[in-house]
């Protein structure tokens, strides 16, 4: 049934964020951006009571905190739900957050890389610092990610911390997530402003697939609910995967697409073009 609601929260996600120029400026140099009142109260409140449905019955991580690794520690990752859900299938394909990532880029057109729900539990442990691209086989810098967390994120949580003006080091860059690029990645990037600020619930984050990031653990009683797209150029490339993970991701995100052609699976729709 379309009911009046239903109608608002399909309107708000498709209708343009007005996006200040300061914002744009502020990514290109910092290589992230937090924006506040993307999304509003009512409706992070009905999709995150659907997402949260969808990773509780996807979710296949039940051992106990001190039996899993430092990576499992951090949180739950249910990937691609809008697969799963058609309802959720509409949040994922938001043209609202799609052009934000679209004009933060500078760039014509995204399409989907994947999304991915991230559920930080309580005594959940830190993400360890890294950037996300050592992961992803793709011919560009032009990725980005928007991390939106379902509720309030104070402090005591894990709101996503963000090393301003990282994306452009070449360290760290071969490091996958684990303890040794919490210490290796903190150790060089001893002299970098960190932001590591609360979320409001409606705010978002979006941060480059070179940007340095991490968590802290959550130490509340509730799970750090967040939802994320990983958005990427319409026209990127496909490069040699030249590390496990980028293997892995090559065949699962990217239907091992031919190297060199644009990224383009049936699993990469384009979410935004202003063409
Ligand atoms: O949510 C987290 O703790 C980590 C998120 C992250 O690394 C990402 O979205 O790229």
């Amino acid at each position: 049934m379309i009911t009046n609601s239903t109608e608002n929260r399909l309107a708000q996600l498709d209708e343009p964020y007005a996006l200040p120029s300061e914002a744009i400026t502020f990514y290109r140099e910092n290589g992230y951006v937090k924006l506040k009142h993307v999304l509003s109260p009512d409706l992070l409140a009905y999709y995150g009571d659907l997402i949260t449905e969808w990773v509780f019955k996807l979710n296949t991580l039940t051992k106990p905190m001190e039996e899993r690794t430092t990576y499992e520690r951090a949180f739950l990752q249910v990937m691609n739900l809008w697969r799963e859900n058609d309802a959720i299938k509409t949040f994922v394909f938001s043209r609202r957050l799609a052009r934000i990532a679209a004009e933060l880029m500078g760039v014509e057109g995204v399409r989907l890389y994947h999304d991915q729900a991230l559920y930080k539990e309580p005594s959940g442990g830190i993400t360890p610092w890294h950037a996300d691209q050592y992961y992803w086989p793709l011919s560009s810098d032009k990725t980005i990610t928007v991390w939106i967390p379902l509720q309030d994120t104070p402090y005591e949580m894990g709101p996503l911390a963000f090393a301003e003006r990282s994306q452009t080091v070449n360290i760290g860059r071969d490091l996958k997530i684990s303890d040794e690029s919490e210490q290796q990645i903190a150790e060089a990037l001893k002299t970098f402003a960190v932001n590591e600020t609360p979320f409001e619930l409606g705010e978002v984050s979006f941060h480059a697939g070179w940007t340095f990031h991490r968590a802290g653990a959550n130490s509340s009683s509730q799970a750090r609910r967040v939802m994320t797209m990983i958005y990427m150029d319409k026209d990127i490339r496909v490069t040699e995967p030249d590390n496990d993970n980028r293997i892995a991701d090559w065949k699962t995100w990217l239907q091992s697409k031919t190297v060199g052609t644009t990224a383009d699976s049936a699993l990469n729709p384009i979410l935004y073009d202003a063409r």
